[in-house]
């Protein structure tokens, strides 16, 4: 969909009325929308081998780049930077497993039937399964064998419909839950992220059903009380409700790490007018989850002080229902592949708390540059460091005690122009490194984006959304250009630079 219906859809959403005064907790969907795939289109495809040495045969491996990014472009032809993955394919040979550790995915469902779901990677409730004293399948027995209020819940509960079918009637959670458990080495579709990484399905999205917090709350009181200590949670809302911030801290009494997608709408979320939940609750077993590309560049989520690691989010190839296949844009595709990690990593380590999986998980983490305006400390998931205890790369400190200072005048029209690209120059002869002093800087995201450049045309920065007055990253050489891009539709207030600083 382009981005002209794409506000469409966005006006019509906003105009829909807010029940109770509460806007209702939706899937955070995806900004855009791939053409499907079936595995007819996969016929005569292989399987590029990653430079890591070690492959899979699913045939759709190659539109895999976030476990292996050689260069090869992504679903909608953008060429990646090698390397801008989470390391998959050598995380595969490196796990290994000490105890299950159970995953839910808080979502829509799965759909069981798809030719590349395994349905053995769903979690079987240990009370509901088996024979029961009559020799009936407890699954099927109508009754609520382990107690627990929930009949026949085997694999999770469909909160939306009140019964144990936890099969998709949407298409969300296919998409979500397939990135990590869809079999590899199956000759069929993609590799998923997380091999032997249990799924707990806790549906709480469904057709033609919007639960409100309340019912929500008790879907993610339900995935602890039942043994998850991972939670998967790729949705969102701009209203706070204490009900989903006593489960999350119900979840942080149980244990469990709550692991949550940023959202898509490019808000700064340390604004009081741009706060989105759960992202925004501040309950300290949260991981928010942003999103980066095959560039490792940030282009969509959300962001803030409670951001703290990325994954890769931008086309993002996985699975669809009536068996298909399709590329989709969101942090809702980030955050359970942060979520696998984190429970591989516990799967490693069981005796460890959710502080210190969360720890292993950041620390392991690859510095971005360009990234820390949307993500603390600038993190990109590393599942193969991760699952092998390496540090993370980091960025070299800079030293700014031997950097010079001068008030400079640069800024774009207030607002900007629609529709029009608008290049800036800043130099500062002799430099060999400078950055500059954003006073107020506001770009719109519908199409519209701020890109920093060194003087070799190489990109810094890709700015939008509103951000505080600070300091631009640094720019080696002693030029730099700004180009100020905007769409059809939605203008800001551009940006104003009152200073540059500089290493003579
Ligand atoms: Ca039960
Ligand atoms: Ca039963
Ligand atoms: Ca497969
Ligand atoms: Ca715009």
């Amino acid at each position: 969909m382009n981005r002209r219906l794409w506000v469409v859809v966005l006006l019509v959403m906003a105009a829909l009325p807010v029940l109770g005064g509460e806007i209702p907790y939706r899937p955070y969907e995806p900004v855009e929308i791939g053409a499907p795939f079936t595995d007819a289109d996969a016929a005569g495809r292989r399987p590029a081998r990653c430079p890591h040495g070690h492959t899979v045969d699913d045939p759709f491996l190659d539109k895999q780049y976030p476990l292996c990014n050689h260069g090869q472009a992504d679903d909608k032809g953008q060429t990646g930077s090698a390397g801008c993955d989470i390391g998959g394919l050598e995380a595969r040979l490196a796990f290994k497993p000490q105890q299950e550790i159970i995953l839910a995915i808080v979502d829509s469902g799965l759909e069981l039937n798809h030719p590349d779901v395994d349905p053995a990677v769903l979690w079987t409730n240990p009370g509901e399964s088996g024979t029961d004293a009559e020799g009936r399948d407890k699954a099927a027995n109508g009754v609520d064998d382990d107690g627990n209020g929930y009949i026949d819940d085997v694999h999770g509960w469909n909160f939306c419909r009140n019964s144990p079918d936890i099969n998709e009637d949407h298409y969300h959670g296919t998409h979500v839950g397939g990135l990590l458990c869809a079999p590899a080495n199956n000759g069929t579709g993609i590799a998923g992220a997380c091999p032997g990484v249990k799924i707990m399905l806790v549906k709480i999205f469904g057709l033609g059903s919007s639960l409100g917090s309340e019912q929500i709350a008790t879907a993610i009181r339900y995935a602890v009380d039942n043994g998850a200590r991972v939670l998967s949670n790729s949705y969102g809302s701009p209203s706070f409700t204490q009900a989903m911030k006593d489960a999350i801290a119900y979840t942080a009494q149980k244990g469990a790490l709550f692991v949550c997608a940023s959202g898509n709408s490019r808000k700064n979320m340390d604004l009081e007018e741009e706060q989105d939940y759960p992202s925004c609750y501040g309950v300290e077993n949260q991981l928010v989850v942003g999103a980066t590309n095959n560039r490792d560049l940030s282009t969509f989520c959300n962001f803030g002080s409670m951001v703290e690691i990325a994954a890769p989010g931008e086309n993002i190839f996985s699975l669809f229902p009536k068996g298909q296949y399709r590329s989709f844009s969101g942090t809702s595709q980030a955050c359970p592949l942060v979520a696998g990690a984190a429970t591989m990593v516990w799967m490693q380590h069981p005796d460890w708390t959710w502080r210190q999986v969360k720890r292993a998980v950041l620390d392991s983490a690859d510095q971005v540059r360009g990234l820390s305006r949307y993500v603390v400390g600038g993190l990109r998931l590393n599942l193969f460091n991760a699952l092998t205890g390496r540090p993370g790369r980091r960025l070299p400190a800079e030293d700014f005690s031997q950097w010079r200072e001068e008030a400079r005048t640069l800024e774009s029209p207030h607002p900007y122009p629609n529709q029009k690209t608008l290049t800036f120059d800043l130099a500062v002869p002799g430099a060999r490194k400078l950055r500059v002093h954003f006073a107020r800087l506001a770009i719109d995201h519908f199409g519209d984006s701020l890109t920093l450049r060194d003087g070799g045309g190489g990109l810094v920065e890709y700015i939008n959304g509103i951000h505080a007055a600070g300091w631009s990253e640094v720019i080696e050489g002693d030029r730099v250009q700004l180009v100020l891009e905007a769409g059809d539709y939605i203008n800001e207030f551009g940006f104003v630079i009152d200073a540059v600083q500089w290493l003579p």
